[in-house]
């Protein structure tokens, strides 16, 4: 069905949103906390069926930035429609005043969390240092992440969608492990967008031209630990790259090599 568009609470824009009814919601536990608000658990009424979903919800004293980033998640969740490696969007009430987002629940939680939860845990220190990356996952399921988050990354390229924030922790674990990309508060609905200001931005999984020159396109990304962002804005021009993990396969590991330099001969 057509949704009219309808005005989102404390904010100026207006979103076709699918409408949830507030007597369709019943809440459950919180499940998770961020700078914006809350994340709960609920049981939900849609369309006649019953079923799982995480609700988002502002915090009280929200900045007028938190409300905007809110309203766009919600317009873009709405305009990307249905992927299965995009936590999508089940429908969004407004009561009293707030606007309370309902998303597909993931039962595993963030990526991040579920990586580190299956490190190798072992006795022996030394063991542990040389190991530190090794998993209790296969490459396969390991790889199979890789592909998922992928495929939602080049769902969202073709729609012309730019998430901007792209990390572990914004990317849950669906039912059957399924990775999917969430998160939607920063992203944006053009094919290159170059920043004006400088706001809080996450450096380290930034691409090097978005670093540089504030250019955001369909292809950005990447994490780096153990440098502070002053050495990142510096090394990353120099060709400093992330080494291949451990546990990677040299396959795997050589390809992403080659991929760098073809992006850099690309220009
Ligand atoms: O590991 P987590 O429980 O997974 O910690 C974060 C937290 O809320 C803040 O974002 C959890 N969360 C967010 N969205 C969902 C969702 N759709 N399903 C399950 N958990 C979620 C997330």
């Amino acid at each position: 069905p057509l949704n009219v568009p309808k005005k989102v609470p404390n904010s100026s824009q207006s979103v076709a949103y699918p409408t949830l009814e507030w007597s369709n919601i019943k809440f459950q536990d919180v499940i998770g906390e961020g700078n914006f608000g809350q994340v709960l658990k609920a049981r939900i009424k849609k369309d006649g069926l019953r079923m799982d979903a995480a609700i988002k919800r502002m915090k009280e004293y929200a900045s007028k930035d938190d409300h905007r980033d809110f309203a766009g998640e919600l317009e873009v969740l709405c305009k990307l429609g249905h992927h299965p490696n995009i936590i999508n969007l089940l429908g969004a009430c407004e009561h009293r005043g707030y606007l309370y987002l309902a998303i597909e629940y993931a039962p595993h939680g963030n990526l991040l969390d579920f990586l580190r939860k299956s490190r190798v845990l072992e006795t022996d220190p030394a063991f542990a240092i040389a190991n530190s990356t090794a998993s209790t996952l296969s490459s396969q399921q390991l790889l199979h992440f890789a592909a998922d988050v992928a495929c939602g990354m080049d769902f969202l390229s073709q729609k012309q969608f730019i998430h901007r924030d792209l990390a572990a922790r914004n990317i849950l674990v669906g039912e059957s492990f399924v990775a999917k990309i969430a998160d939607f508060g920063l992203s944006r609905g053009q094919e290159v967008y170059v920043k004006k200001t400088m706001g809080r931005l996450p450096v380290r999984w930034m691409a090097i031209e978005s670093l540089n020159y504030s250019v955001y396109t369909t292809n950005s990304g990447t994490p780096y630990c153990g440098m502070t962002c002053a050495q990142l804005y510096e090394k990353l021009p120099q060709g400093y790259r992330l080494e291949k993990p451990l546990n990677c396969d040299d396959e795997v590991g050589d390809e992403s090599a080659s991929l760098y330099c073809s992006a850099e001969e690309a220009g």
